[in-house]
C-alpha cells in the first residue's frame, strides 16, 4: 500500500499512526508542501484520485481512496485485528462520533485560528472559534471524568487518533489543553505516549524544529 500525505498534515498522520497501530505495511511519500508555499505545486496523483485535491490518499493496488476516515474504514476491513474500533456496539458508535466530531467539529476551528488564513471576516469570528475549541475540551474533560475510561470511547480507538493530532495542531498555533482539564491532559499523556503515536508525532517535530519552530511547549 501506498499512502500520499504530507510533514505537516494531521489527516495524513491519524492514518499514518492507524498502520502502525495495525502493524500494516504502508510506504508513505510526501507530496511538496512547505511553511511558505502550503500544498504547492499540488501532487498529480493526488489530482488525479481527490476531486478535492487534498491529502491523504491511500493506494492499494488497483484500489485507491482519499479522506482519512475511508482510510480508517479500508485498514479495519483488511486488518480487523487489533480492531481501533470498540467491540461493544454503543462505545463503537459514540468512537465514530467523536471522531467525526473532532475532524468536522473541533479542527475547523483550529484552522480558523491559523493566523495565515485570517481574513478581515475571520479576525473577527476568533474569539468565538477560540471559546469553541475551549468548550470542546472541556467537554472531552468532562466525558472522561464521568465515564472514567482511559481512552474517549472507551478502549483506544480511531477517536483517539483523531483528537490527539487535532489538539496537537491546536497546541502548535498556541491553543494547547488547558492545565484545568487534568482529565483530558492525562488522556493526552496517555495516547501520546503509544509508540505509534510517538513515532508519527516525533517526525512532525522534527520536520517543526528543522523549519525553525520550537515544539517545546507540546
Ligand atoms: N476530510 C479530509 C480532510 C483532508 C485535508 O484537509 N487535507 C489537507 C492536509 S491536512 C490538505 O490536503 N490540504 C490542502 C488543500 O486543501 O489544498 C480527510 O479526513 O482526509
Amino acid at each position: 500500500m501506498k499512502l500520499i500525505s504530507a510533514p505537516l498534515s494531521m489527516f495524513g498522520a491519524k492514518t499514518e499512526i492507524a498502520a502502525i497501530e495495525k502493524g500494516l505495511s504502508v510506504e508513505v511519500e510526501f507530496v511538496p508542501f512547505s511553511l511558505a508555499s502550503f500544498y504547492q505545486p499540488k501532487h498529480e496523483e493526488v489530482l488525479r484520485i481527490n476531486p478535492k485535491a487534498q491529502v491523504p490518499v491511500l493506494i492499494d493496488g488497483d484500489l485507491e481512496i482519499f479522506d482519512s476516515t475511508q482510510i480508517f474504514e479500508y485498514f479495519e476491513d483488511v486488518r480487523p485485528e487489533p480492531s481501533l474500533w470498540p467491540t461493544d456496539l454503543g462505545d463503537r458508535a459514540r468512537s465514530r462520533l467523536l471522531e467525526l466530531k473532532s475532524d468536522e467539529v473541533f479542527f475547523p476551528n483550529v484552522v480558523r485560528l491559523f493566523p495565515q488564513n485570517q481574513s478581515a471576516a475571520e479576525r473577527a469570528e476568533i474569539e468565538t472559534a477560540k471559546g469553541a475549541l475551549m468548550s470542546f475540551y472541556d467537554e472531552m474533560n468532562s466525558l472522561l471524568d464521568k465515564t472514567g475510561t482511559e481512552y474517549l470511547a472507551g478502549p483506544y480507538s480511531y477517536a483517539d487518533i483523531a483528537f490527539y493530532m487535532a489538539q496537537f495542531f491546536a497546541s502548535f498555533i498556541g491553543f494547547p489543553v488547558p492545565k484545568s482539564n487534568a482529565h483530558l491532559l492525562a488522556w493526552r499523556d496517555r495516547a501520546g505516549s503509544r509508540p505509534a503515536v510517538t513515532q508519527v508525532v516525533g517526525k512532525m517535530r522534527a520536520y517543526l524544529n528543522e523549519n525553525g519552530v520550537s515544539t517545546d511547549g507540546f
